[in-house]
């Protein structure tokens, strides 16, 4: 008789990226599976990547390609600021910012805010190379809903990072220009913020309307882009925005050890193919057009 071929289980993570589009990893483990008291944490072991921190179902990062995004979203503001002291990180709970903040010497101060404290300590016992700095004595941990820690804060901080979910749920707030006036007032004279805005490709719409509520708040809005290989489309970007500095001009060198960001990157992060401009723009281009 023939033998039937011995089969495998075949495991595999998707993240359904939008309604038309899905990313799949093969695991080769599931490393935790929980419910917080706010989202469901995963944690997968996959070939492709490493280790993925997923949140509600969407990776936030992965062990082979989060320096990608971590870089970008600290260095692009960091190394426009003459001299940023004070940082306030959002959301970033996994600490990857936070890392990336703490290699400028200039920075004295670190706070991060974020509700879910079962993040920061997942990140903590499967992520050591991204929670490492959480440990350091600039850093100060608050967990707690950032829409009320922004509130009560004034004229206190040189750079605002946003680091969040998609606005889904409890995070849609942080998309909101209610929160945009907040950070703009906890913001000093010179500061800048930064915010991931999602993909041009996947989210066309909520990107423009990121760029709009900025617009409505901020002096200064400008739009930067970077590969996340493990992000929808990987075509993702990151919205600047500025009481007077010019954010495209870089004061301060990277620093040593990056791997995505460079003095290179941050110029030409701020370079736009026209596609993109016209998502952000389209209505001022018609309506220049018009006149
Ligand atoms: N925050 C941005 C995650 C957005 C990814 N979206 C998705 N996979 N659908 C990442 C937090 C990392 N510190």
């Amino acid at each position: 008789m023939g033998a039937m071929e011995r089969r495998v289980a075949d495991l595999w993570f998707t993240e359904y990226q939008t309604p038309n589009l899905r990313l799949g990893l093969r695991i080769r483990d599931v490393l935790l599976n929980k419910q917080s008291p706010y989202q469901h944490i995963l944690v997968v072991d996959t070939d492709q990547y490493g280790k993925v921190l997923v949140l509600d179902g969407a990776i936030q990062l992965t062990e082979n390609d989060e320096f990608c995004y971590h870089e970008m979203m600290a260095h692009l503001v960091l190394c426009a600021h003459p001299c940023p002291e004070r940082v306030l990180v959002i959301g970033g709970g996994d600490g990857g910012v936070v890392r990336e903040a703490i290699k400028h010497e200039a920075v004295k101060k670190v706070t991060l805010v974020d509700i879910d404290e079962d993040v920061i300590n997942t990140s903590r016992t499967f992520f050591p190379n991204v929670s490492c700095a959480l440990e350091d004595e600039r850093v100060e941990i608050k967990p707690m809903d950032a829409l009320l820690y922004v509130k009560e804060r004034f004229n206190e901080f040189d750079i605002v990072i946003i680091d969040s979910t998609d606005p889904v749920d409890f995070a849609s707030g942080l998309f909101e220009p209610e929160f945009y006036r907040d950070v703009h007032k906890a913001l000093k004279d010179n500061g800048l913020m930064i915010a991931q805005t999602e993909s041009p490709f996947a989210e066309p719409k909520l990107l423009s309307e990121a760029v709009k509520g900025l617009r409505s708040v901020f002096e200064n809005v400008y739009l930067a882009w970077g590969v996340v290989p493990t992000y929808p489309t990987g075509f993702w970007t990151y919205s600047v925005g500025s009481k007077n500095i010019d954010p495209r001009i870089q004061r301060r060198s990277a620093p040593k050890g990056t791997k995505y960001y460079s003095d290179d990157m941050h110029s030409l992060a701020f370079k736009l193919p026209p596609f993109v401009w016209e998502i952000i723009d389209g209505d001022n281009l018609k309506e220049a057009k018009a006149d």
